[in-house]
């Protein structure tokens, strides 16, 4: 097994670290640059934002705060949210970030995958899927992909899409339950197993984290490659250094 990433995850809007419960009901956490300076002191592999709120405005808003962060972070770093176009990518590269996440625009154009993927290397690109999970008889996917912050569903099933993203060239997959997200009960098991045994690219489990058996479940049952959170962290209910603490204990590879 590869060593297994802890990536805290900064939900940022309006130049905020923001944390909700299943995408909605947003409260105010903490200074994203003071967040990034401080999950890389604990010792986090990665850091991903989200510019949950990525109209036009705060597209301006967020050149500034990811010019910042970079500067501070010693990590990589990824960005995602709102990115739709090579430009966006090259102009978030030029700031500094180490990756970029791209959600809707891939489903709108999955073609953007394959020429982010040909033009900055497929290490640089991340694609986000978010999902849910629909009842039987619902008539949608059990496992269906939602875009635009979890407010459109698209009728695709997540392992169909996660394996065509992957033929697209994409680097690795975020994969976020919005069903769990924030909810502290636990990663969406049957979701991240279900994709990451349906690609050979990394798969990185997000939504519900709670505690550290959470985290050890998603990399043994959920077959995750790397685990993220965000409430867990940002809220202090558990450090990064005890995290990996406890997975080592359980013998995960991590890096310490
Ligand atoms: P926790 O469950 O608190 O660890 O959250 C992990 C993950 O779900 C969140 O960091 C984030 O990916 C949730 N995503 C979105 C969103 C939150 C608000 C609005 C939109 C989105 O589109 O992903």
């Amino acid at each position: 097994m590869n060593v297994v990433r802890i990536i805290p995850c900064l939900d940022v809007k309006d130049g905020r670290v923001v944390k909700g419960i299943k995408f909605v009901n947003l409260k105010d956490a903490r200074d994203p640059v003071e967040a990034a300076e401080a999950y890389c002191r604990e010792g986090a592999d990665e850091l991903v934002f989200l510019d949950i709120a990525a109209t036009v405005e705060s597209r301006k808003t967020r050149f500034e705060w990811v010019k910042k962060v970079c500067e501070v972070v010693t990590v990589p770093f990824a960005v995602g949210g709102g990115i739709a176009s090579l430009e966006d990518m090259q102009i978030l590269f030029d700031l500094g970030v180490s990756k970029v996440s791209i959600n809707t625009a891939a489903v709108r154009n999955p073609e953007l995958i394959r020429e982010a993927s040909r033009k900055f290397g497929k290490e640089k690109l991340v694609v986000a899927i978010d999902g849910r999970k629909n009842q039987p008889g619902s008539g949608r996917p059990r496992l269906e992909v939602v875009v635009k912050s979890g407010s459109e569903s698209t009728g695709l099933d997540i392992v169909e899409w996660a394996k065509r993203v992957e033929k697209l060239g994409a680097g690795e997959i975020l994969l976020t339950s919005k069903d769990a997200d924030g909810t502290k009960a636990g990663y969406d098991l049957e979701m991240t197993k279900a994709v990451a045994e349906a690609v050979n690219i990394p798969v990185i489990a997000s939504g519900g984290a709670g505690k550290l058996e959470h985290l050890y479940e998603a990399i043994t049952m959920g077959k995750a490659a790397a685990v993220l959170a965000a409430s867990i962290f940002h809220f202090g209910e558990i450090s990064i250094p005890e995290a990996k603490r406890y997975l080592k204990e359980k013998g995960i590879p991590v890096k310490i």
